[in-house]
């Protein structure tokens, strides 16, 4: 028997409706909103394609899990449930939580900067990431292969580094001027792409040449377990869990924001293999920034949703179907011509929206006209990760040019049907159609810094 869909391996045992409201109403609550989705009212939005981070269904195992919440300030049960799961699947010796994964990033970075000039190399930072790395005094730079910007033709690991750059990069600063090697698992900027267990060895052989830290930004690590079981031949038979076991061996840190593959709304890992004098800064410095070492940030309660959700996000019937969802609206996109980073990435559908509103600059934003335009359309709520998100350079103050312009259609977990799915596709292609018409976007106000989240902007006349 043939299937359009892999249909979700689960039931529906409570809903919260959403409101359902008129291209009227939306153009009216865009324009209060500045032309910004970031500042709409999430009432307003009838399928939110935001993020994915912490806006998860939860099972009905963490809920009832909830219950069990050992609120102590110190040394509660929750955190010792907690803990034994992610030593279980990380295999490592230490363990803080942290409210989610910049609480890690704040906490873990600034151990490793030890000295002036230092960098982080990364296949990409993440934006909080790279925050956390400027912050710490220390530069960030990425290493991903040169196939990562060509969104149309496949590569079944457009997250991999580029081994030669890495090297260069490595030789050029000098070993001891990098604070640490960061595998971000999938890579989220460029499109939810995974890195391959053949590229991470390689990655970890040059860590190791160099005497260099190994981190995992692993947000996402199962979604990148389960690419590395499709697309690796060696790694067909294994499960998603002796796949995650082996990456983590490789490195000495693993952080996650846990809001996304531990499918809880709140929390974030920092986990450490063996190293006992950074475990034990980390435990110092994480009393003023989050709390006790044994609650982080998180209640008893988070700790018990998260110790379930870390596991049912490595069930194999799981990552099936969720995957599966991402790449039905990958494929009804690329249908009907609509340009994507392909293949489809593990947690969203990236349009590539250079091509699709060539017309429109990069100092006008194509990527968030075009978000704009499938609010309007159809109450969805993308994200523009391009330009506008990227900012201007600190010392000349011009707006910079992203390499890619990129509309986020970010799938959460076990929330939404394929019939959802199937609106967006529809409300997508209609813009598509009728790109011509898109127009750009100018400030009303700009804040100083990290401006797409409050930015006020007007259409272009
Ligand atoms: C997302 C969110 C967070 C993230 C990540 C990786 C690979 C660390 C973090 C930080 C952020 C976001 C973006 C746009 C709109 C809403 C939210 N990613 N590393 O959706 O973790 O958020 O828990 O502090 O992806 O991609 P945290």
């Amino acid at each position: 028997m043939t299937r359009k869909y892999v249909a979700p391996p689960y039931r529906i045992k409570l809903v919260e409706p959403i409101k359902v409201t008129t291209k009227k109403e939306r153009i009216e609550y865009l324009k209060t909103a500045g032309y910004n989705p970031f500042s709409l009212r999430s009432e307003d939005v009838y399928i939110d394609l935001l993020t994915d981070s912490g806006t998860g269904a939860m099972s009905h195992y963490q809920w009832a899990a909830l219950l069990q919440g050992d609120e102590a300030y110190a040394g509660s049960r929750s955190f010792y449930k907690l803990e034994k799961v992610v030593k279980e699947i990380t295999g490592y010796k230490y363990f803080i939580p942290a409210h989610q994964g910049r609480g890690a990033e704040q906490v873990v970075l600034p151990q490793l900067v030890t000295k002036e000039d230092m960098y982080f190399i990364s296949n990409m930072h993440f934006d909080t990431t790279r925050a956390h790395v400027e912050i710490a005094g220390a530069r960030a730079i990425d290493c991903v292969i040169d196939e990562c910007f060509d969104t149309e033709t496949y590569h079944p690991f457009k997250g991999n580094f580029h081994l030669e750059n890495l090297e260069q990069t490595i030789l050029e600063k000098g070993a001891d001027h990098i604070a640490g090697i960061i595998m971000t698992i999938t890579n989220n900027s460029a499109g939810g792409q995974p890195v391959s267990m053949e590229n991470m060895h390689a990655v970890k052989k040059i860590a190791k040449k160099y005497g260099i830290t190994l981190l995992i930004d692993g947000a996402r690590y199962a979604e990148n377990a389960f690419f590395v079981k499709e697309r690796e031949a060696e790694y067909r038979k294994k499960s998603i869990r002796e796949i995650a076991y082996e990456v983590f061996q490789m490195a000495d840190i693993f952080l996650m924001s846990a809001k996304k593959d531990g499918i809880s709304n709140i929390g974030g890992l920092i986990v450490i293999k063996d190293n006992e004098d950074l475990f034990n800064l980390c435990r110092t410095y994480i009393v003023p920034m989050e709390g006790f070492p044994t609650y982080g940030g998180l209640t008893g309660r988070d700790m018990e949703a998260l110790a379930v959700g870390l596991e049912e996000a490595l069930n194999l019937d799981y990552l099936t179907h969720r995957m599966d969802q991402v790449r039905f609206l990958g494929d009804r996109l690329r249908e009907a011509g609509v340009p994507i980073q392909y293949p489809t990435g593990g947690h969203a559908v990236f349009v590539d929206c250079k091509k699709f509103a060539p017309h429109i600059p990069y100092y006008q934003f194509p990527a968030q006209s075009v978000s704009n335009a499938v609010y309007i359309e159809a109450g969805v709520r993308p994200v523009e990760i391009g330009s506008f998100l990227l900012g201007r350079d600190p010392d000349t103050l011009e707006n910079l040019e992203s390499p890619l312009e990129l509309m986020r259609l970010t799938i959460p977990r076990r929330t939404y049907t394929y019939a959802h799915l199937d609106v967006v596709a529809d409300a997508v292609i209609e813009v598509y159609q009728n790109r011509e018409k898109l127009v750009g976007l100018d400030f009303e106000y700009e804040p100083p810094m990290l401006r797409h989240f409050t930015a006020v902007l007007k259409p272009v006349k």
